[in-house]
């Protein structure tokens, strides 16, 4: 059976004063969600922030992008040791955000991938299509190959220390949801493509679901056999739309 996890990508939201109510909140709130692995990831700069505040409760935390290069001079960028000094345990790679609107190819996402796990960050590897994909028929091919250059560069058995999730880009704070059948065609379609390789690891990993999630839809799709939780983004910067979804997993 697998564990759920509802993981909150805040994108570029918050302040250290929202912050902190926002966590407050949580904080008081995950008691309520005992078996239901919570995270949040942050911007870069607050992720000290999060270490203060929720370090010694259930809530885990990661971030959300990283340089695949060693630390050295790429002005701007994170490397992925600098994370594990805030104690990040995830780190998002291929958001759809970093593929469309800063160019990340296949390739260097799969390069993030690879730098994540090398310094032991369990990367959040999102794949999904585009709403012109999805109606020519292409969401199968376009979410194979977002996996493959992955397996391609690390090997299946990299996915056994990783998290998928599936957004299709057209319901991305656009507040159109997939339905939950059209989300587990997917879900299915992925752990079938990675059964080919190792039936073991593919009925192991976590595939969350993304896009436009909120505390009204959240049971549904989570009731789905293979949505294992969400990755959550608007509706995970109010603290109790968030924990409704929270409590929403199986
Ligand atoms: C998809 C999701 C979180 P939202 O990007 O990654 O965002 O829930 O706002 O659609």
């Amino acid at each position: 059976m697998r564990q759920s996890l509802v993981a909150a990508n805040w994108k570029m939201n918050g302040s250290i004063q929202s912050n902190q109510l926002l966590l407050d909140a949580l904080k008081q709130g995950i008691s309520k969600i005992p078996n239901t692995e919570v995270a949040v990831c942050p911007p870069f700069v607050y992720l000290q922030q999060i270490k203060e505040v929720l370090q010694g409760t259930a809530i885990t935390w990661g971030a959300q992008n990283l340089s695949h290069e060693a630390p050295g001079a790429f002005t701007g960028e994170i490397a992925a040791n600098m994370l594990l000094d805030f104690n990040c345990k995830y780190v998002i790679v291929g958001h759809s955000e970093r593929r469309n609107l800063y160019g990340e190819s296949d390739e260097l996402v799969a390069k993030k991938f690879a730098g994540a796990q090398s310094v032991g960050l369990i990367p959040i590897l999102c794949v999904g299509e585009l709403l012109e994909e999805r109606e020519t028929g292409k969401t199968e091919p376009v979410v194979q190959r977002q996996l493959d250059a992955v397996i391609h560069l690390q090997g299946i058995t990299a996915l056994e220390q990783a998290v998928i999730a599936y957004e299709p880009v057209w319901a991305i704070g656009t507040g159109k949801t997939a339905t939950p059948e059209q989300a587990q065609e997917v879900h299915a379609f992925i752990r079938q493509h990675l059964a080919k390789e190792d039936a073991k690891i593919a009925a192991k990993v976590q595939i969350l679901y993304g896009g436009s999630v909120k505390g009204s839809n959240a049971s549904e799709l989570f009731a789905m056999p293979d949505i294992d939780g969400g990755l959550i983004g608007g509706a995970s910067l109010k603290a109790d739309e968030f924990l409704t979804i929270c409590q929403a997993t199986r």
